[in-house]
C-alpha cells in the first residue's frame, strides 16, 4: 500500500469510529442464567411452580429422552424465565428481544403481560417489548418465554426423518434502538436488502433498498457505504422525510473492476448503511451487510455457471444437531460444519430441511460455499388455510432474513411432499389433495419470485417421476431437485443413471439437481462382501462411487448433494444405531467416515492420501495357516498409484479408481504399522496408521497363535466394533472340526422386505450392541468351539426379533414393512452345554421378549480335550441364537 493510500485508510477508520459514536443502538446476548420449567401449565401460574432448574441458552429438553429405549420424546411446553436490567438511558428507545430460533411455537411475556408470539421452529423473530418494560430499576424486568414443540396440524413440519427437539435452542439477544431505526418488525428481516443487478468482470451495479420504522416525523439521511476490507470504495446518500416516505432505494451505478465472489475466491465487501438525523447529525441506526459480486445461471443441458464459468455443484445437506446436544450446538460447531464441507472439497450446502443458525450462511459467504435454503414443509401438508398461511409466512421470513448472503442462490420448499399422500383408498379425494398441494406450491412460488427475483426456486422431490410431473410440481419451480436412493431403499445402483437420463429426456428444459442421495454407513460395521442395506461402511463407498460417477459424467446434472454431511438424530428410526440416521459422510460427532475420504480424494485438487479405516484402530478375524489375517483395505487418494508398506514389507503398487486403491493387507497379531505413499518427483505424500489386529486361530488348539477370545455376531456376515468396550465381533461361520461355528438352522430374515436380506430392523432395548442382537440364526441345533482344555467364560446373547404387535410404519420406509406380527410363533427351548443343561426352557413366556436383549454368561471348565459343544433343543417352535462370546480365563 502506498503512503497516500495508507493515510486515507487511517483517516477513514477514524471517521468511521467517530461516525458510529453516539449511535443509539445497543445489542447483547442474554443467554445466561435462565430458569427452566417443563410442563403444560399456564401463565402466570407457571411462575408458582417449584421445580425450576437453572439453564443456559441454547437449551433443549430433549437431549436425553430421544436416545433412551422408550419410543417417543417429550413434545409439549417448556418455560424459561429471567430478569433483565433495562437501563434508564434506553428510555427514549425501542427495546426488542431477538430470537434466532425456538422450536416450535413461542409466547413471550414481559412483566406479567403477553408481549408477542411466533410460529415455527426454524426462523428468527423479534418481539418489540417497549410498551411492557420498566426503565431504570436494577433487574426489575421479568421475561418469561413459553416454547412448545407439540405436534400441530397447522404448522410444518408434520412428519419428517429428523427429531423435532424442543426448546430455546438458538441465541437470544436484547436490543435497544432509536425510535427511528431500520425496520426489524417485518418477518425478522433486517430492514436493508442488497442486490447486484449487474455484475461483469469490469463493472457492477448495487441496489440497496430498505424501510425505516414509522413513528417520528423527522428528516433523515440514509447513507450506504461500500467497503473493501478497510477501504471505502463508494458512498451514496438519500434524504427522507419520515412518515411521508419511509422507504429508501440507493443505487450504485458504477463499481469498477469488482473483485468477484466465487467458491475459490470468496471476496467479500461490506455495505454499511446508516440513518442520520438531518438536524442533529446524530447516527440513529447502523447496519453492516456482506456483499459479494457474482452472477450465476442454471442451464438444462449444461448445468450450473458461476461468473460465466461452468461449475459442477458438489456438496452435502446439513442437519443442525450434534451427539448428545440435540440442536443446542454452539456457533463454533455450526461454523465447523461448513469448514468440514469445504475441507472435503465441497462447494455447495443444502441447508435442509429448514433455515438454520445465521452463522451457517455467514460461514458459507466467507468460505465460498454456495447454498440453498428451504422451509420445513416435509412429506405432507394439511389442507387448511392456517397451514398455508404459516408456510407462506415462513417462506417470507426465510427470504428476508437471509437475503443479503451472496452464498445463497436457491430458495426451496416442499421436500418430498408426495411421499405418503393420504386418502389411499379414495382416489377422488386423493386427487383433491394433490390439487391442494399444487395450489400451495404455486402460491409459495409466486411469493418467492416476487420477494426475490434474483434467485432460483426449487422443489426437491422423491423418485416418483410420473407422480410429481402429473401433480405439476416439476413445472412450478425453476429448478427440480430429486432425492434418489436407487440401490438403497429400492432398485439397483444402475437405476440412478437411468433416472437422470429419463429426467433429461422427459423434461429437457428443466435444470436438475440431485438434492439427496446416500446410504446408511454405521461406522462400526464392516463387510468384505458388502450388500444393500447392510449398513456397512463398504457398501456406502460402492454406492457413492456409482452415484458420483453418474453425475460427473452428465453435464446436465447441475448438482450432486449428498445426504447427509453428518449423521443426525431421527428418533423414530430403529436400525443398527437406534434414533440415528447414519447416511452422514461424518459421524454425528463429526468424525470422518470412509465416504468423506472418498469425496476428498475425488474433489480436492491439492495432493491427498489417507488410509481408510473409518476411525477403526482395531481389526480382527480368522488367521490363515501362517497366523496372518488377510483383510481388504482401501486407501483414498487423488494420485494415480499408491504404495502400501505393512510392517516394513511393501505390497504390490495399486492404481486408484475413482480415488480408491484396494489392498489385501496381511495383518499379524498385535500392533501393525501401515504406511501409504504416493506421488513422484514434485509431489510426495504419505499417511501412516498404527492398528491392532486381534486374530483368532483357524484351529483353536493352535500352539503358535494361542486362542484368547472370540465374539461372534450370529446370523451375520459383518464385522462390528463396539465403541464402548472396543470388542470386535466377527461374522459367523459354519462349524469345521478343530475350529468353531454354528451347526444347523438358517439366517434370520424379515418376511416382508425386499430390502434387507438378513437381520431385523427393530431397535433392541437393554443393550448398546443393537447390530449383534438384530441378527440371528433360527432353528440352530448346535455351536461348537474346539478349544484346548482350560477355564472359559461363555456368553450367549438372545433377542426375540418377531413381535406380536404390528410395528409402526415409518414415513421414510417406502414400500416396506417392518417386523410383522403374522410371522410370530411362540418358542421354547433348552440350551445344553457339554451334555449338561445350562439354560432351561427359554421362551417368549418368560425371558425372551420382543426387541429386548438378554444374555447369559456361563463359566465352563474344559477337560479331556472335549472342547465346548452347545446344543439347542426345541420344545416349542424354533430355537434361536443372536450372539456368542468365548473368553479364555486360563
Ligand atoms: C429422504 C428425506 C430425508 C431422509 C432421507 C433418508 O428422502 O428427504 O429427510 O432423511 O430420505 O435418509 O431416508
Amino acid at each position: 500500500m502506498n503512503n497516500k493510500k495508507r493515510w486515507f485508510t487511517i483517516l477513514l477508520s477514524v471517521l468511521f469510529a467517530f461516525s458510529t459514536f453516539g449511535q443509539e443502538k445497543t445489542t447483547f446476548s442474554i443467554n445466561s442464567n435462565w430458569d427452566f420449567f417443563k410442563g403444560n401449565v399456564t401463565y402466570p401460574e407457571v411462575l408458582n411452580q417449584k421445580n425450576w432448574e437453572k439453564v443456559q441458552i441454547p437449551h433443549s429438553w430433549n437431549k436425553t429422552d430421544v436416545n433412551d429405549d422408550t419410543p417417543g420424546y417429550y413434545r409439549g411446553a417448556g418455560w424459561y424465565t429471567k430478569t433483565v436490567n433495562i437501563p434508564k438511558t434506553w428510555e427514549n428507545r425501542d427495546v426488542y428481544l431477538l430470537f434466532e430460533g425456538a422450536n416450535q411455537t413461542t409466547e413471550v411475556f414481559v412483566n406479567g403481560k403477553k408481549a408477542g408470539s411466533h410460529i415455527g421452529g426454524y426462523t428468527a423473530f423479534t418481539i418489540n417489548i417497549t410498551p411492557f418494560v420498566k426503565f431504570g430499576d436494577e433487574k426489575s424486568n421479568e421475561i418469561t418465554v413459553k416454547v412448545d414443540n407439540s405436534y400441530q396440524a397447522d404448522i410444518p413440519p408434520l412428519t419428517a426423518d429428523f427429531t423435532f427437539f424442543g426448546g430455546l435452542y438458538r441465541d437470544v439477544f436484547i436490543s435497544a434502538v432509536a425510535k427511528t431505526h431500520f425496520e426489524i418488525d417485518q418477518y425478522g428481516g433486517k430492514g436493508v436488502f442488497i442486490t447486484t443487478p449487474l455484475v461483469t468482470n469490469d463493472k457492477a451495479t448495487v441496489k440497496i433498498k430498505g424501510t425505516i420504522s414509522k413513528g417520528t416525523e423527522q428528516e433523515v439521511i440514509v447513507t450506504a457505504t461500500i467497503v473493501d476490507q478497510n477501504t471505502k470504495i463508494a458512498k451514496q446518500q438519500q434524504k427522507l422525510k419520515l412518515n411521508t416516505n419511509n422507504v429508501f432505494e440507493i443505487d450504485f451505478q458504477d463499481i469498477k473492476n469488482p473483485k468477484l465472489w466465487s467458491t475459490d475466491t470468496p471476496n467479500l465487501y461490506q455495505v454499511i448503511t446508516t440513518i442520520t438525523d438531518k438536524k442533529t447529525g446524530k447516527i440513529l441506526d447502523e447496519i453492516s451487510n456482506s456483499l459479494g459480486f457474482r452472477w450465476f445461471n442454471f442451464d438444462a443441458d449444461n448445468g450450473f455457471f458461476l461468473n460465466g464459468k461452468s461449475l459442477k455443484l458438489i456438496g452435502a445437506s446439513r442437519h443442525q444437531d450434534f451427539k448428545g446436544m440435540a440442536n443446542t450446538v454452539s456457533n463454533e460447531i455450526a461454523i465447523n460444519d461448513v469448514h468440514l464441507l469445504k475441507k472435503m472439497g465441497g462447494n455447495f450446502l443444502r441447508v435442509a430441511h429448514y433455515p438454520q443458525d445465521p452463522v451457517v450462511l455467514e460461514a458459507c459467504d466467507r468460505l465460498g460455499i454456495l447454498a440453498s435454503v428451504e422451509i420445513p414443509i416435509v412429506n405432507a401438508i394439511t389442507e387448511s388455510e392456517a397451514f398455508s398461511e404459516n408456510c407462506k409466512y415462513m417462506q417470507r421470513e426465510m427470504i428476508r432474513q437471509n437475503f443479503n448472503h451472496p452464498s445463497v442462490i436457491i430458495w426451496a420448499y416442499m421436500n418430498e411432499i408426495l411421499l405418503r399422500p393420504p386418502f389411499g383408498n379414495d382416489k377422488d379425494r386423493r386427487e383433491i389433495y394433490f390439487k391442494s398441494v399444487a395450489k400451495l406450491a404455486q402460491e409459495i412460488e409466486d411469493i418467492t419470485r416476487s420477494e426475490d427475483p434474483t434467485r432460483y426456486t426449487m422443489i426437491p422431490n422423491h423418485g416418483s417421476f410420473e407422480l410429481y410431473n402429473r401433480v405439476g410440481l416439476t413445472k412450478i419451480p425453476m429448478l427440480v431437485g430429486w432425492n434418489l436412493y436407487q440401490g438403497w431403499y429400492g432398485g439397483k445402483l444402475d437405476g440412478f443413471a437411468a433416472y437422470l437420463d429419463m429426467h433429461h429426456k422427459e423434461l429437457p428444459n428443466k435444470p436438475l439437481l440431485i438434492t439427496e442421495y446416500g446410504a446408511d454407513a454405521d461406522i462400526r460395521l464392516h463387510s468384505n462382501n458388502p450388500i444393500r442395506f447392510d449398513k456397512s461402511v463398504e457398501y456406502a463407498i460402492d454406492y457413492h462411487q456409482v452415484y458420483l460417477k453418474a453425475m460427473l459424467d452428465r453435464p446436465f446434472v447441475a448438482a450432486g448433494i449428498a445426504w447427509n454431511l453428518a449423521d443426525f438424530s431421527s428418533e423414530e428410526r430403529a436400525e443398527t444405531d437406534p434414533s440415528i440416521n447414519n447416511k452422514g459422510l461424518l459421524t454425528i460427532d463429526r468424525k470422518p467416515k470412509d465416504s468423506y475420504l472418498f469425496y476428498q480424494a475425488n474433489l480436492l485438487t491439492k495432493p491427498f492420501l489417507k488410509i481408510g479405516l473409518s476411525g477403526r484402530n482395531i481389526v480382527g478375524g480368522v488367521a490363515n495357516a501362517n497366523d496372518i489375517l488377510e483383510q481388504q483395505l482401501k486407501v483414498y487418494s487423488n494420485q494415480k498409484s499408491i504404495s502400501l508398506t505393512v510392517n516394513g514389507k511393501k505390497l504390490d503398487m495399486q492404481s486408484t479408481v475413482m480415488g480408491c486403491a484396494n489392498f489385501n493387507v496381511p495383518f499379524k497379531q498385535g500392533e501393525n504399522t501401515l504406511i501409504a505413499t504416493a506421488g513422484d518427483g514434485d509431489v510426495f505424500i504419505q499417511d501412516q496408521l498404527s492398528i491392532t489386529a486381534n486374530l483368532v486361530p483357524e484351529q483353536l488348539a493352535s500352539k503358535t497363535l494361542p486362542f484368547d477370545e472370540i465374539n461372534v455376531s450370529v446370523g451375520d456376515n459383518r464385522y462390528f466394533l463396539s465403541e464402548e468396550d472396543k470388542q470386535l465381533w466377527l461374522p459367523d461361520q459354519e462349524y469345521k472340526v478343530g475350529s468353531w461355528g454354528y451347526i444347523g438352522g438358517k439366517v434370520f430374515q424379515l418376511a416382508d422386505t425386499a430390502r434387507q436380506s438378513f437381520g431385523s430392523n427393530i431397535a433392541i432395548s437393554g443393550t448398546l450392541l443393537d447390530p449383534v442382537y438384530q441378527t440371528q440364526r433360527v432353528g440352530i441345533t448346535g455351536y461348537n468351539f474346539d478349544v484346548p482344555d482350560g477355564k472359559y467364560n461363555l456368553t450367549l446373547h438372545f433377542a426375540e426379533l418377531l413381535s406380536t404387535e404390528e410395528q409402526k410404519t415409518l414415513a421414510y420406509n417406502l414400500s416396506d414393512k417392518t417386523a410383522n406380527k403374522d410371522q410370530f410363533a411362540e418358542r421354547l427351548f433348552d440350551v445344553i452345554i457339554n451334555g449338561k443343561p445350562a439354560i432351561e426352557r427359554l421362551g417368549n413366556k418368560n425371558e425372551l421378549k420382543s426387541g429386548q436383549a438378554i444374555s447369559y454368561t456361563i463359566p465352563i471348565i474344559v477337560t479331556n480335550q472335549s472342547g465346548i459343544k452347545i446344543n439347542f433343543t426345541p420344545i416349542l417352535g424354533e430355537t434361536i441364537l443372536n450372539g456368542i462370546q468365548l473368553k479364555k480365563c486360563y
